[in-house]
Order: structure tokens, then sequence, then C-alpha cells
């Protein structure tokens, strides 16, 4: 396959200022009429080059007139006409099959509707078109469909006509009225109910809004209506950012590849973003709907009014958003456990990422297929580049650079380039050294050391960066690095400030005076820069820190690293201080000044993951043991303790307030540590959770905690929990995904039993996601001895790739971490990508990660 390069970029030779779609739609068969104006873009006699993916034209016209045969033809897909003047209009028919379409890019069908993706390439399945997000056009779309199995038809932009045809079939006419690529063009044709609601913008346009699922699920969209309401009035509050089209959509549907789509005016969703219950939705589940429904309309802006000139660009609308979506929430909630939370999610996806075969700047210098960059670094990591450019300029002065940045570019197509000149000229700061974020891939390391002299009374913060190899880059320069720093006096508890200390050299020191002793280093306090932090900071320093620092993240730093060194002690076979671990628990879950929802992300224990990614060889069965054997211990140390919390945490009600959220999340902790302590009567707890829970939080939790085990009552709550759900697919999944995720010797087996269950299949990936993403995560099941788990990913990964490519592709990463195994299960993980690449015919998106994988 051809590799895509960075600086092969050239503008479009031929421009599309305007397209209009005629669409007779059937899932069976469908046809599509293009017209597309076109202009020359510039001096030059090159043809036209439409690009194309399984389509062939039924006929090709020119200025209104039919061409012949030998007047176009086809290369690689495409279609190419000679054309000799400079505006034309070019009109081609094609027909497809959304039926026939497993891969679910494109146009497709989904539980009786119709439904388009088109990012990033998928507008090539539908029509001839130059696909690329350069290209910016005015579309009209108009739709013709049997009205009774599909009463509603939806595109982008304002409806503008409708009416009946014969023979029962209708049609209806949308316009848009802002130049988009083409990958933010949809459509959606179904028998859908619609939520609607009403939002008046900050200039007093009124704006209609539709939430549109399957009747059944009507009563499940409250929670996404809401989340959207408050995103529309939060992007005004924050950036000034008001909604711009008299409508916008949203469809739920329930085959997805992704989370959601940012279509201009007509969102489609990942049905598990926008059903929510408490019956069957967990407070984690109503934050992923309020996230992504907050993600998807700040596109609107970050992506769709301002989009990306090509596609090594992606980190520009997708780092900003994530950001942006990151912030919203925060708002909405807890600053501090969004924070937590969003790091967790970092470390586990990004680091890891960045740590192996796969590692990638966050703009990419070439790609092979598009569809394997939407990666942890383009969002995570992306949107971490955005957070220290915030925190470098203020609040006010980083407004000023987004304000500069969406008025100049408004209707452009930009680059990562444009927005941080913007930050430059807008916020009046230097970020020559800073680019560096965007071109070397890898995750910095900070050695901290602190010094003291009690002659002079001054203490020496000595920092020093490297930043590890990755392919393709050996070298690396040093960065631009933000670390928020406080300095605590043990005598007091107290420190005199949080300064922003910028690492920009190899290796730096900072000097403060008027320490009598040795102060406690708080670093990289907030999280402020995506680098691992080394420290010379003793046990009792880290216990110190975990009881009184006043910054939230710093304070759950500090105990996480407080239960790594022992556990990473004990799986070395060190002796090891549990006491101080078991007292920092203790001194945190009796705090009364402490929020519930913290409290509860603090004294989790890092997970076998995250443990085996600070090892250089990962040994996964002494990880499981070590972190088992202190869960249990922390879990009888304080047992009484877990009982009153879980005790005094139970609701009469289910609300969905803060507080309800954060006492439900202890609640599940508490019982987690109460049944790992191995009290008798844990299980039978578990269960009267499980069974008496009005929510699906508290008895999803109860549920996982018993399938870690071996109790009778994992089985009966298993089929309960089966019998009670299998209609209801999102939820079903749970039941997968629980399974897959279990922390159980069998586990490896039962994903075996599980991917021949009848209701497991490979065409829906919520369900493939919800086994096999499940199960890739569970270190200590995937990496089994024998290779099983491994073999396992890799049968499904090969009868995906025949379906759809790129949901088989995001499940090889997990086979490329074999450099950080011991050599027997590293020849394991090698011989299933070895295995996978011989694979006839495999697709050019496994081929990719597979490939990369074994280098
Ligand atoms: N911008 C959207 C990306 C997306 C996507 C990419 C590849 C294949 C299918 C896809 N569906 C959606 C999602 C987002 O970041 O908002
Ligand atoms: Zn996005």
């Amino acid at each position: 396959p051809t590799i895509i390069r960075r600086m092969d970029y050239r503008p479009p030779d031929w421009l599309v200022p305007d397209v209009t779609l005629d669409f007779d739609l059937d899932p069976a068969l469908t046809r599509v009429r293009a017209t597309l104006s076109v202009t020359r873009n510039g001096d030059h006699d090159l043809p036209l080059r439409l690009d194309g993916e399984g389509i062939v034209p039924l006929s090709v016209c020119v200025d209104g007139r039919p061409l012949a045969q030998d007047e176009w033809h086809l290369e690689a897909g495409a279609l190419i006409i000679a054309l000799p003047d400079t505006a034309h209009s070019v009109e081609t028919l094609v027909e497809l099959s959304p039926e026939g379409n497993s891969k679910l890019m494109g146009l497709y069908a989904s539980g009786g509707l119709l439904c388009t993706q088109c990012e990033a390439e998928g507008f090539r399945r539908i029509t001839f078109f130059p696909d690329r997000p350069d290209i910016l056009s005015r579309y009209s779309v108009r739709m013709e469909a049997d009205k009774a199995r599909f009463p509603i038809l939806l595109a982008n932009g304002d409806p503008i006509e409708q009416g009946d045809l014969p023979e029962g079939r209708h049609w209806a006419r949308w316009n848009d009225p802002f130049l988009k690529p083409c990958y933010l063009f949809a459509l959606v044709a179904g028998d859908l109910a619609c939520n609607a609601d009403r939002f008046v913008t900050m200039s007093g346009r009124e704006v209609q809004l539709g939430i549109w699922v399957r009747e059944a699920d009507l009563a499940r969209t409250d929670h996404a209506m809401h989340a959207l309401k408050n995103s529309m009035a939060w992007d005004e509050r924050v950036y000034g950012r008001e909604y711009d089209l008299d409508v916008f959509n949203i469809v739920a549907v329930a085959d997805f590849n992704f989370g959601a789509m940012e279509n201009k005016g007509l969102n489609i969703f990942n049905s598990r973003y926008i059903l929510a219950d408490p019956e069957t939705a967990t407070d984690i589940d109503y934050d992923g709907v309020e996230g992504v429904v907050a993600h998807e309309y700040f596109h609107n802006w970050s992506g769709n009014r301002v989009t990306c000139r090509d596609w090594f660009q992606l980190s520009l609308k997708e780092g900003f958003t994530v950001f942006r979506d990151q912030n919203f929430s925060a708002d909405m909630g807890s600053h501090a456990v969004k924070r937590i939370e969003d790091v967790r999610i970092l470390r586990a996806g990004q680091f890891q990422e960045d740590s192996g075969p796969l590692a990638h700047p966050v703009r990419p210098e070439s790609y092979m297929e598009i569809s394997n960059f939407y990666t942890a670094t383009i969002y995570n990591k992306g949107a971490e580049l955005i957070r220290m450019m915030a925190l470098m300029l203020g609040a006010e002065r980083f407004r000023a650079g987004t304000d500069l940045y969406f008025d100049r570019h408004d209707g452009q197509a930009a680059t990562c380039e444009d927005f941080v000149l913007a930050m430059e000229e807008g916020g009046g700061i230097d970020l020559t050294q800073f680019r560096r974020w965007y071109e070397q891939a890898g995750t910095p390391h900070v050695r901290a050391l602190i010094s003291h002299d009690p002659i002079s009374q001054s203490a020496t913060l000595t920092l020093e960066q490297t930043m590890p190899p990755t392919p393709g880059q050996t070298h690396k320069q040093p960065m631009a690095i933000p670390l928020r720093t406080a300095l605590f006096d043990p005598a007091t508890g107290q420190h005199r400030g949080d300064e922003l200390l910028m690492l920009t050299e190899g290796k730096q020191s900072f000097t403060f005076t008027g320490f009598p002793v040795t102060p406690i280093p708080s670093i990289n306090r907030g999280f402020s820069a995506p680098v691992i932090v080394e420290t010379n900071r003793s046990q009792d320093d880290l216990a110190f820190l975990s009881a009184h620092d006043d910054d939230p993240f710093a304070r759950y730093e500090a105990m996480q690293q407080l239960m790594v060194n022992v556990l990473v002690g004990r799986i070395a076979g060190h002796a090891t201080d549990d006491a101080t671990v078991i007292d920092a628990v203790r001194n945190t879950i009796t705090d009364p000044l402490l929020d519930p929802a913290f409290i509860a992300e603090t004294i989790r224990l890092p997970s076998e993951a995250y443990l085996g990614d600070q090892m250089r060889l990962v040994d996964p069965d002494a990880i499981h043991a070590a972190r088992d054997a202190l869960q249990q211990q922390i879990g009888a140390g304080l047992e009484p303790l877990w009982r009153d919390i879980h005790a005094r945490t139970k609701a009469n009600a289910f609300s969905l307030s803060p507080a309800a959220k954060g006492a439900r999340k202890l609640r599940n902790a508490a019982l987690h540590y109460l049944v790992a302590s191995g009290a008798q009567d844990g299980p039978a707890i578990a269960f009267v959770q499980f069974s008496e829970a009005d929510n699906m939080t508290e008895r999803q939790a109860a549920l996982g905690t018993l399938a870690n085990g071996a109790s009778p009552e994992r089985e009966a709550a298993l089929d309960i929990f089966y019998n009670r759900y299998a209609a209801d697919a999102l939820t079903l999944d749970k039941w997968f995904q629980t399974q897959a995720f279990a922390l159980h010797p069998d586990t490896v087996d039962l994903v075996a039993q599980l991917s021949t269950h009848k209701d497991f299949t490979l065409a829906n990936p919520n369900r493939v996601r919800s086994l096999f993403g499940a199960f890739a995560g569970n270190q200590w099941a995937f990496h089994h001895k024998s290779g099983k788990g491994y073999r396992l990913l890799a049968d499904c990964i090969i009868a995906l790739d025949r379906l759809n490519p790129q949901t088989a592709a995001k499940l090889v990463p997990p086979l490329g971490r074999w450099k950080r195994f011991e050599e027997k299960r590293a020849a394991l993980m090698r011989a299933e990508l070895q295995r996978i690449l011989a694979q006839p015919g495999l697709s050019k998106d496994v081929t990719e990660q597979a490939g990369k994988s074994l280098e």
C-alpha cells in the first residue's frame, strides 16, 4: 500500500464550490446522482480527478453532455476526466448497496435505518468526489425513499422542501449554506421518533433541536438533550461561539465504528453515547453521553467552521475539541475528579501508545491508512498540548488567541501551525520551542531531585528531561515543559505558593531560599504537562503529600505513587512497608472534608496494566498476585471502615446529583475492598447490592466484583443479568464486557466460549469491543502464558478484517507490545502478528498496524 506523506501536500488542482446530490434510497440498491460545479485552481492542464472506492460510474456528463467511454477512465478507483475550460458542471450516476456495506463507511444500513459515515474517506464510497478536507463546497441534497419504511429524511443544514410521490414514495430537500468538506456530509433515512426542544442563542436566534431514535428509546434521550443545551450555552459563555443553523439534529444508530460524528447540523451517534436511563446506564455512561454530545457539538466551530487542511492536521480539530469537552465536563461536575479521570485515560492509552511501535507525533509525518490515526496521541495528547498553551498564556490571553484563530480561519481549512500562530499573536507568547510537542513522539521523562543547603537555608530542585527514542526518531531535542510546582514545609504542612517552572533545557536547577529544612516538592500539579516524573521523594514524603497537598491531582498522585512503589517493590521480591499505604488509605477515607468521588478515585489501586507500564519487562502473573495481595490487605486491614462506608452511602432513591454520584462511587469502592478482604459474607453483600440496586452503577459494580471471584453468587448474578437484559443490546454489551474484564483465572477460556455465544456478532462494533476490546485490556487474562489469549484475539482480527477492517485494526495494538514481555510470550505474540499478516487479501488498515507492530 502507498504511504502518504505530510511533506507531499499540494493545493488541489480543481475546486468544487457547489454540489447537488440526488439520492434514490433503498437498502438493496440506492442510486446517487451528483452534480459538481468544478473550477480549475491555478494555471495548469491537469485532468479532474474524483476519488472513488467500490463504485463505478453508470454515466458521466460534462456540461450536460454524456461522455463516451473513452472520454473518462478509472485509476485506482478514481474517475479521471480531461476538461478543456476553467469551469464545468460534472454529473455522475452510481449505484450502491447499503445493506451489503459491512465496513460501516459511506452509506450503510443499521437496524432498519440508512445512514452515512464519511470521515475520514467514506464520501468516496458514496459518489465520485475529490475526497480531501481542503475542498470546501456548498451542498444541496434531495432524498427520495419509500415513505412507510423511511418516513424521516434528514441531511445537513436546513430543511427546504418536501413532498409525496406516487407508489408510496416521498422526497425532501435539505440545503447547507455553510462551506464544508465532504467528510462532514451526512444523511439519515428511517422510521425515527424525535425528542424535540429549542435553544435561543446569545444573539436571540431560535434553534430547533432534535434527537432522533427508535420510538422505544425515546425515554432514554433526556440526558443527551440536557447535555446539548448545556454545551450550546457553555460554548457561548467560554469561547463566545454561537450555533449558526436553524436546526441541530442528532441521530442514534446501533452500528457505528466510533463514538459519534460531527456532521454539519446532523450529528450521527453511536447509540451508546445518546441513550441513558438509571436502569441501563452507569454514571460513567451518563458522563460519556454528556462528554460526547458536547464534543460533537463543539466541533461545529473547532472542526466544521474551521476545518483541517489535510489529515496530518487531525489534532487541530480533535485535540482542541477534546480539550474543550474536558473543560466543559469539569465545569458541569468536579474539576478535580475530571482531571484525575482524564489523566488515567491518557496514561492507559496514550502513554502506552507513545512507548510502543505505533508511537507517532501529534502531527504525524506519514500514514498508510488515515483511520489508524484516530489515536490517543491525536486526541488526548493533542488536548494536553492545548492545555499547556492555555496554562502558559492564562485564561484571558488564551481566549484572545482562540478568538483570533476562529475569526481568522472561519470558513477555511487550517493547519496546526495556524493554531500555534494565532496563540502567539493573539496571546503574545513565543512558542518556537513548544512546537516540538507537535513534532516529537514519545513521553518525556523528567527526573526531579530536591537538595538542601542548611547553611544558606536554600533548596535546589534539579530537573532533567530525557525523551526515549520512538520509531523513526532516535534523537530528540529538549522540550518546553511547564511544571506547576510547590514546595511544602514538612513542619507546617504549608507551601508558599504555586509556581510555573519552565523546563526548557536538558537539565536545569531552580533554587529557592528561606527553607530551614528540606521541603517536600509537589511537582506537575494538576498534571500540567504530559510527562513521567521520577523523584527522590520517600514513602513518608508521599504519605505526607497524600494527606496535605492542596492540589487535588497532586494529592491523588502521591497516593498512587505510594501504592506503585509498594507494588513494584513486592513484584521485585523486596520487603515493603505496607502499613504506610494502609494508613494513607485510612486517612483518606476518614477525612470528612474530602469529596467522596475524590476519595474513591484516590484509594483505587493502580491497574495491572499501569503497573506493567512501570516495569521494563511485564510479568502479568506477578503483578496480579502482588496487586491482589495488597488489595486483600487493605480490605482486611480496614474492614470495619469499608462496612461502615458501604452501609452509609446507600441512597434512598436514585439521583444524578454530584453528591449522589460521588456516594455511589465510594460505595462501590468500599464493596470492592470488602469483598477483596476475604470476609465470608462479602459475596452475599455484593449479591444483595446487585439485586436491590435501583441503578446500573451499583448493579454493574456488584456484578464486576462478583465476577472476579469464584462464589456461587457469581454464576447466579451473571445469569440474572443476562436474562434481564438479553433484549437490550447496549446493556448486554456490559454482560460480555464484565466477563472479559474479570480478574479470574478462567477468563481466557470464558472469552473463547463467549465468542461463540449466540448473542455475539462481529457485525456490531460495540459488541466486538465489549468482548475483545475489554479482554485485550485485561493484562492478566490476555497475556495467559499459554498464548491462548493472543490466538483468540488474532482469530477475531482475521475474521473481522473481512467485514470491518477499521474496527479490526483497532484490536491490533495489544499484540504489538511484545518487546515488553519475556521471550516466550514475545515469540507467541510475534507469531500471531505474522499469522495475521500472512492472510490473503488483508486490508490496508490491518496491514499497517500489524506490520508496524512487528518492527
Ligand atoms: N471526528 C469523528 C471521527 C469519526 C471517525 C473516524 C474514522 C472512522 C469512523 C469515524 N466516525 C467518527 C469523531 C470525533 O472525534 O468527534
Ligand atoms: Zn472529535
